[in-house]
C-alpha cells in the first residue's frame, strides 16, 4: 500500500493518512534546539543534549495511538452542539477527511479536514532560535457560522531524560509550573525543574489572549476519574484551571477563543515551545515571533538555506527515484546524521549512554562536504579532539561536554579499550575534505590529543597532518599473527567481539585505502620519502590479505585469537562476509581474478531483492566467545540481517571493477524511494535510508528498522554522486568517470567545486557502463577525466561522451 508520494518541485514527501506501519518522522531544528516531529503532530525536543536538557516527553514505545510529546485541540461549537478533535488526528483518532502531512526541509506542515474544519499547521524551529515555532491557519469549511477554541498541549520531561523513568519520587517533586501574564491576555506559560529555574525555563506562549491554562497532567486529563488524552476532562468544561503545578507531572495547555467564524474565513495563532535562561530575557524575542510576518521571514530564512545547500549538487538521471534522493532527501539525510550523529531518534533514544560515535561522524561529515565543506571541517576538528596520542581514537563523546568514552568495550574488562578502525576513517574523512575544499592549510592546524584529565596528564597538541599520521603508526605497530591488523574490542562492525589477539581483515583493507590516500596527500606536498614508507606499509598489507586472506572463492573476514578463521567456508555460521569483500576491492588489494570471484560471492550468497546481507549463514545460539551479533536470531542485524550501511561499498566496489548493471541494481534495490508503492513490509519511511532490514533468514523479511539515523545516508549518497555518476573531487579538480547501467543514454547534473558551478552533461551514445570517450570542458576538449579547477565564481559547461 502506499502511504503517500514525493511532491519533488516542493522538495517534501506528502503522507496522506496518519495510519502509516510505524511513526514516520521529520527532523526539525539541530542539537542546539530541535528534534524529531512525527506525522501525527508528536514531538520529542531537547536542547543542546537529548540526554541532559530534553524538554518534552516522547515515550517512543508506547502505541502509535497515544500521546506523544505535544499535541493540539479545537474545540468546534455549532448553535447546539460542541464537538473536540484533534487536527493530528492522535490523540483524539476522529475519521478525517483529509490529511496531509508534507515532510519538508528542517518543517513538516499538517494539512488536515475534520468536521469541515481546515487545518494548516507548519511547524519548525527557525535558524539559530531556541523555540520551535506552530504556525497554525485555522479555516471554517462548514458553510455555517462556529465558534472554535483552540488549545496547544505540551507534555514536559525531566530534564534528565532518563532520570525521568529512573525516580518517580524525586523528579516529580522538582517539576514546576508558573504563569506570566503579560498585557492583552497574552500568557507565558512557564516550566521547569526547581533547581535549575535561574538558568533553564520552558515556555509555552502564543499571540492570541489565553483565556486559561493548566499545568497539571493530572488536573487536564482527570485522572482521578480515569480521564485520557483522547478526551481530557478539563476540556468538558468551558475554562480550565489556572493551576500552577508546584509538583507532579507537568504540562502546558493555553485555551484560546478563536472566537467566531463565519463560512470560509481564516484565522492564525502561533504558539512558541522554548527555552530560555530567564524569560525577561527572552521577552524581545517572544514579542517579535508573535508577528505573523516574522514568522513567515524566519520560514524563508529557512526554505533558502536549504536551497543553497542542495543547490551545490542537482541531478537528472532516468530513474526518478534516483533522483528524489539524490536532489531532495538523501542529502538531507546525511545533514541530518552529521547533526544528530547515532544520538537521537525513535530507535536510538539519547538517553545519554552514546552521545556521537568517531567513527559515525568521520563518515557522516563525507556525506555532507559537496553541500557545506565548512560544517565538515568543523565536525573534523572536533572529531581530532577525541583522537588519542597513540593514534587511535576515543570511540564516542558527549558534544556538550566533549567527555569522551570507550563504547561498549567498557563492558567486557579483558578485551581491548580501543577498536580496530575509529582512527582510520579521520583519514578518510579529513583527505575526502581537503580534496573538496583545497584548503590544505587545514593540515597545519593544531588540534589536541584526548585526555580524559587534563590536570594530571598535560594536554598534547600536534598538527592535523600529525593526527593522520598517529593514525596509521597505530595500526602499523598493532598487528597480529598473520600481520593483519589486530581487531581491538570491534571494528566497523560493533558485534563481533572475538577474543583479545584476534585478527580483522576489514581493518586490513581499511587500512589499505587510508594508506592510499595518504600516499597521494604525501604526493600532493611533495613529500616523497613519505611516500615511499606508506608505499612500503601498504605493499606489506596487501600481501599479507593475499597470503593469508583468501579463501577460494571469498575473502576471510576474521582470524580469532588462536588463529582459527571466522568467515571461511570452514565455519558453520558466518561463512562468508559482505564487507570482507567489498574493501579488498576498494583498497586494490585483490587483483582481477579474486575481486570478480568476491564480488560475485556476494552476489551468489549475500545478495536478495531488498538488499545485501551483511553475512550468512546467521548465528543461531548466544556465543561468548563471538559476542554481540549471536545476540540476535539468525537475519537480523548484523546476523546476517541487510545492514544497509555495507551496500553502498558494493556498489563502489562494482564500479571499480567497471560493472555499473549491478552498482546499480543494488543502488536501486535498497533506494526506499523506489519501495514507495508498497510499504507495508518495510514498514519505515520511504524518504530516509533506515539502518537495517531484516534478511531472507528470517520470516519478517524485509522489515525495515532504525531509520534516520545511518551510515548508509553518507555512503549511499557517496557511491551514487562520486562512483555511480563518478563525479568526484580530486586534488587536481574534479573528475567526471561514470559507471552506470548500460541502457542510460546519460544524465545531466549542476556541481559546486571550489566556487565554480559546473553544468555537466554526459552522453552515453554506445551504451557501455564506463569510459569516456571525450570529456570538453567549455567546448575544449581535455585529456583524461579531470576538469582543470576553474576560478571561483566561474560557470563552467562540462560534456562528456561514454566509449
Ligand atoms: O559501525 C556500526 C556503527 O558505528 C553503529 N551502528 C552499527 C554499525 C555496525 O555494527
Amino acid at each position: 500500500m502506499m502511504y503517500g508520494y514525493f511532491d519533488d518541485k516542493a522538495r517534501e514527501y506528502v503522507i496522506t493518512t496518519p495510519k502509516t506501519p510505524v511513526k514516520w518522522v521529520n527532523y526539525i531544528g539541530g542539537l542546539a534546539f530541535g528534534g524529531i516531529i512525527d506525522q501525527t503532530g508528536g514531538s520529542l525536543i531537547c536542547k543542546g543534549d537529548p540526554a541532559l536538557n530534553r524538554i518534552v516527553k516522547y515515550v517512543p514505545q508506547l502505541p502509535s495511538s497515544d500521546f506523544k510529546g505535544e499535541t493540539l485541540y479545537i474545540r468546534l461549537k455549532h448553535e447546539t452542539s460542541s464537538r473536540l478533535f484533534s487536527p493530528y488526528f492522535v490523540p483524539t483518532l476522529d475519521q478525517y477527511d483529509r490529511f496531509e502531512c508534507r515532510v519538508g526541509l528542517g518543517y513538516s506542515r499538517y494539512i488536515t479536514e475534520f468536521y469541515g474544519i481546515r487545518s494548516e499547521i507548519t511547524v519548525f524551529v527557525p535558524i539559530g532560535e531556541d523555540r520551535m515555532i506552530r504556525d497554525i491557519k485555522i479555516t471554517n469549511l462548514t458553510g455555517a457560522t462556529v465558534e472554535i477554541d483552540v488549545i496547544p498541549v505540551v507534555e514536559y520531561t525531566h530534564f534528565d531524560a532518563l532520570k525521568q523513568f529512573t525516580n518517580a519520587d524525586w523528579v516529580p517533586q522538582t517539576m514546576q509550573s508558573k504563569a506570566f501574564r503579560e498585557e492583552n491576555g497574552l500568557l507565558i506559560l512557564q516550566q521547569y525543574a526547581f533547581m535549575k529555574k535561574e538558568t533553564a525555563v520552558n515556555y509555552l506562549t502564543s499571540n492570541w489572549p489565553v483565556s486559561s491554562f493548566e499545568s497539571d497532567r493530572k488536573r487536564f486529563l482527570g485522572d482521578n476519574e480515569y480521564g485520557t488524552w483522547r478526551a481530557p476532562k478539563a476540556l468538558e468544561q468551558a475554562e480550565l484551571g489556572n493551576y500552577e503545578a508546584l509538583r507532579g507531572d507537568n504540562i502546558g495547555a493555553l485555551l484560546h477563543h478563536l472566537g467566531t467564524f463565519t463560512p470560509n474565513e481564516t484565522k492564525r495563532i502561533i504558539t512558541q515551545l522554548g527555552q530560555t535562561a530567564s524569560i525577561s530575557s527572552a521577552l524581545p524575542a517572544i514579542q517579535r515571533f508573535r508577528s505573523g510576518e516574522q514568522v513567515d521571514a524566519a520560514f524563508t530564512q529557512l526554505a533558502d538555506s536549504w536551497n543553497a545547500y542542495l543547490s551545490k549538487f542537482q541531478v537528472n538521471t532516468p530513474d526518478a527515484a534516483m533522483n528524489s534522493m539524490l536532489n531532495v532527501h538523501n542529502p538531507r539525510q546525511c545533514h541530518t546524521t552529521k547533526n544528530w550523529s547515532r544520538d537521537l531518534s525513535l530507535y536510538q533514544l539519547g538517553f545519554g549512554g552514546r552521545g556521537m560515535g568517531f567513527r559515525d561522524s568521520s563518515q557522516d561529515s563525507m556525506g555532507i562536504l559537496a553541500h557545506a565543506p565548512d560544517e565538515g571541517k568543523a565536525l573534523l576538528t572536533k572529531l581530532l579532539c577525541v583522537q588519542k596520542r597513540d593514534g587511535s581514537a576515543m570511540h564516542q563523546f558527549f558534544p556538550s561536554t566533549m567527555e569522551a568514552t570507550v563504547g561498549d568495550s567498557h563492558e567486557m574488562p579483558d578485551r581491548p579499550k580501543y577498536y580496530g578502525d575509529d582512527h582510520l576513517w579521520i583519514i578518510l574523512a579529513v583527505t575526502a575534505y581537503l580534496k573538496e575544499s583545497g584548503d590544505m592549510a587545514f593540515l597545519d592546524q593544531i588540534i589536541p590529543f584526548y585526555e580524559k584529565d587534563a590536570q594530571k596528564q598535560p594536554l598534547e597538541f600536534a598538527t592535523v597532518l600529525e593526527h593522520l599520521h598517529r593514525a596509521i603508526s597505530f595500526t602499523q605497530s598493532h598487528k597480529g599473527a598473520h600481520g593483519i591488523p589486530l581487531l581491538g574490542f570491534a571494528d566497523w562492525n560493533d558485534t563481533v567481539n572475538l577474543r583479545t589477539g584476534a585478527e580483522s581483515l576489514f581493518v586490513a583493507a581499511q587500512f589499505g585505502k587510508a594508506l592510499l590516500e595518504m600516499i597521494e596527500l604525501m604526493g600532493a606536498l611533495g613529500k616523497q620519502d613519505m611516500v615511499a614508507t606508506y608505499q612500503s606499509y601498504y605493499d606489506d598489507m596487501k600481501r599479507a590479505v593475499n597470503d593469508h586472506g583468501w579463501d577460494g572463492e571469498w575473502f576471510i573476514r576474521y582470524f580469532d585469537f588462536d588463529g582459527s578463521k571466522l568467515g571461511s567456508k570452514e565455519n558453520a555460521h558466518g561463512q562468508i562476509y559482505t564487507n570482507g569483500q567489498s574493501w579488498p576491492v576498494i583498497a586494490g588489494f585483490a587483483d582481477k581474478e579474486r575481486a570478480e570471484k568476491a564480488l560475485n560471492s556476494v552476489n551468489r550468497l549475500l545478495n536478495t531483492k531488498n538488499g545485501i546481507k551483511l553475512s550468512y549463514p546467521g548465528f543461531n545460539g548466544y556465543d561468548p566467545n563471538i559476542g554481540g551479533i549471536t545476540t540476535y536470531p539468525p537475519g537480523a542485524k548484523e546476523n546476517g540481517g541487510i545492514f544497509l550501511h555495507a551496500n553502498p561499498w558494493v556498489m563502489i566496489a562494482e564500479t571499480i571493477m567497471g560493472n555499473g548493471d549491478r552498482a546499480f541494481q543494488y543502488y536501486n534495490q535498497i533506494n526506499p524511494a523506489a519501495k514507495n508503492d508498497d510499504l507495508d513490509t518495510f514498514e519505515v519511511e520511504p524518504y530516509s535510508y533506515p539502518q537495517n532490514i531484516l534478511g531472507d533468514e528470517h520470516p519478517q523479511f524485509g522489515l525495515g528498522r532504525n531509520s534516520w539515523l545511518s551510515g548508509t545516508a553518507s555512503w549511499t549518497y557517496q557511491a551514487a554522486t562520486k562512483y555511480i555518476l563518478g563525479i568526484l573531487p580530486t586534488y587536481a579538480g574534479l573528475q567526471v568517470n561514470p559507471c552506470i547501467p548500460k541502457a542510460w543514454d546519460g544524465f545531466t547534473a549542476t556541481r559546486v567545486f571550489r566556487g565554480a558551478t559546473y553544468q555537466i552533461v554526459v552522453n552515453n551514445p554506445t551504451h557501455v557502463s564506463k569510459g569516456v570517450a571525450s570529456l570538453k570542458v567549455d567546448g575544449k576538449t581535455v585529456e583524461g577525466t579531470i576538469i582543470p579547477i576553474a576560478a571561483d565564481g566561474a560557470t563552467v559547461s562540462v560534456e562528456v561522451t561514454m566509449g
